[in-house]
């Protein structure tokens, strides 16, 4: 096992054997069989290229060796940061099949992201694209490589250009004979956290939880060989991932097809010309489209399944889905450390229009808890603790930060604030966490106010969420500037010019003369929200 890595109790891990959930198979195993057994059936669809299952599993052969002498090795890391193109997969399984662990960025992570997971992860490769949406890779690589102390290898997908970087497609080389892969017990790979805390923390999932968890939701979400899924959230986040998501469908023998970019007009013509029975989109995403699908000459009838999740889905947009699209609705509320919880697709309506469903297993041990951790009656709001077959016991090397997040008796608690109905299913009522959901991108407050805490004019920094009627949250900084204060404007220059994540640069900042404290002298973070309902709320509806 990857050092490092906290992992479950013999007597948990015994129980999830027995009961069938981990069934000794690795992800390399998976795409051999599914090689076998649907050979020449489309397996990927991308902007260049159809995949075929044969084809992917003899490509991921091939990467595996030539990453091999490269000198990537069982357990070495390996940040991943691709957009969504067949390249991610066929990378996928050639670590996976090595025993290599990919660190999963996002194409939106920057120099300070991914600076840090290289760093951290001391990788041995970083993999990425040339050009994505307008932004060159290459260069962010280069300033990877100038700022980690032991450069990784950088692979590039695509062009590398005059950079002295692999070309992904000529790592490829003749395959040897099959060697020992990794356990099923192993480490596949690290998830990135949404984080409330002053750097990312990551997940280690083992072949055998997250083989669970898809194989699972395959069966929740009706998907067999005949799912053509569209990925158009980010693919290596945990929801298109494995909620269903690709590796469902690919376990499944389904197609994936992969779109760019998530506009109405690319997806559209993508469910209309592939046929796409499933797709998944956080609220604003669901919104935009459900717009143009009110205008739209596409035939879009193909579409059986919209799962909405990430971020809070209101009711209003919810009764929009079957009028608009003739598909069924999925609310799936998870988290990349495990819990996946959906709305079934023969739930009345009422619970798909209001709730976000119940969890995957009948092992999904959820409790809901006061300020003590005692249990609240049903219907009572509570926070949320969880443990189960596919749910971490801790995160990668963060022994401090796990002894706070995750219970004696090894509950993950999830930050969230929910109720249960007497049916079962969770509500989320809101967030006991220190992050700001931005149409399900998660922002750690913390981190940015280290950002902000690093300008000389910044004297304190407290970030946090603000009503927005399209992305649910917005994030808004408080800052007490030491003297007088810098230009909002200048500092949201400072934090971009840090290298950060887009999503992460604050959307408004405010100049106050000191925080509000709590009874113990901490800032008062539920009074700057209230103050931003009180005074910018109205104003910002006088604005528009
Ligand atoms: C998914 O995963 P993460 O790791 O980006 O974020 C997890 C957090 C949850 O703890 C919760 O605070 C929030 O995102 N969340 C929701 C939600 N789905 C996630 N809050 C309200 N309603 C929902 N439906 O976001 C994720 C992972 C797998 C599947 C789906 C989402």
């Amino acid at each position: 096992m990857l050092s490092g890595c906290p992992t479950w109790p013999e007597e948990f891990a015994r129980y999830y054997r027995q009961a069938g959930y981990w069934r000794g198979e690795t992800f390399g195993e998976l795409l051999r069989r599914g090689a076998e057994e649907h050979g020449e059936r489309i397996a990927l669809v991308d902007d260049r290229r159809r995949i075929s299952y044969r084809e992917l599993d003899a490509r991921a052969d091939r990467l595996t060796a030539g990453l091999r002498e490269l000198g990537v090795e069982y357990q070495d890391r390996v940040v991943v940061q691709l957009p969504n193109i067949a390249e991610f997969f066929e990378v996928c399984f050639a670590l996976f099949r090595l025993g290599a662990v990919p660190v999963f960025a996002l194409p939106s992570h920057r120099l300070t992201e991914v600076g840090y997971f290289c760093e951290f992860s001391a990788a041995t490769a970083y993999i990425t694209t040339d050009t994505e949406a307008g932004f060159d890779h290459r260069e962010l690589a280069a300033e990877v490589t100038a700022k980690v102390p032991e450069p990784p290898h950088v692979i590039i997908a695509g062009d590398p250009g005059e950079h002295p970087f692999h070309a992904l497609e000529d790592l490829h080389a003749e395959p040897v004979a099959d060697r020992a892969g990794p356990s099923s017990g192993d480490i596949a790979f690290l998830q990135l956290s949404g984080g409330s805390t002053g750097v990312p923390k990551l997940i280690p999932r083992t072949h055998d939880d997250y083989l669970y968890s898809f194989r699972a939701s395959n069966d929740i979400c009706g998907v067999d060989a005949d799912t053509v899924y569209l990925g158009a959230l980010p693919i290596a986040h945990n929801f298109p991932m494995s909620s269903p998501g690709t590796f469902g469908v690919l376990h499944a023998g389904g197609r994936v097809v992969l779109a760019r970019r998530s506009s109405p007009d690319e997806v559209f013509e993508l469910i209309e010309r592939e046929r796409v029975t499933l797709t998944a989109a956080v609220p604003p995403l669901a919104l935009v489209w459900l717009d143009a699908a009110e205008e739209t000459e596409r035939d879009l009838s193909s579409l059986r399944v919209l799962q909405i999740g990430g971020a809070k889905c209101s009711e209003e947009v919810a009764r929009r889905v079957r009028p608009t699209f003739g598909a069924t609705l999925q609310q799936v509320f998870g988290m990349a450390e495990g819990l996946v919880n959906y709305t079934r697709l023969d739930d009345p309506e009422e619970v798909v229009l209001t709730t976000q469903g119940r969890p995957i297993s009948p092992d999904d041990e959820v409790l809901v808890v006061d300020d003590e951790d005692r249990p609240v009656a049903t219907g009572e709001t509570g926070h949320l603790l969880t443990r189960g077959p596919y749910t971490i016991r801790g995160y990668y090397r963060a022994e401090e930060h796990n002894a706070a997040v995750f219970t004696p008796q090894g509950f993950y608690r999830t930050g969230d604030v929910v109720r249960r109905t007497p049916q079962g299913n969770i509500v989320v009522e809101g967030r006991a966490k220190d992050q700001i959901n931005r149409g399900g991108e998660k922002v750690a407050a913390e981190e940015i106010e280290n950002h902000l805490l690093a300008h000389q004019d910044v004297h304190d920094a407290a970030v946090v969420s603000m009503p927005d009627e399209y992305l649910g949250e917005r994030s808004c900084a408080f800052v007490v500037p030491r003297g007088h204060p810098p230009r909002g404007r200048e500092l949201i220059r400072f934090v971009r010019r840090r290298g950060l994540a887009g999503y992460k640069v604050p959307d408004r900042v405010e100049f106050v003369e000191r925080f509000p404290r709590t009874g113990v002298g901490k800032t008062s973070k539920a009074d700057l929200r209230a103050a931003i309902e009180r005074e910018l709320v109205p104003h910002l509806h006088e604005e528009k």
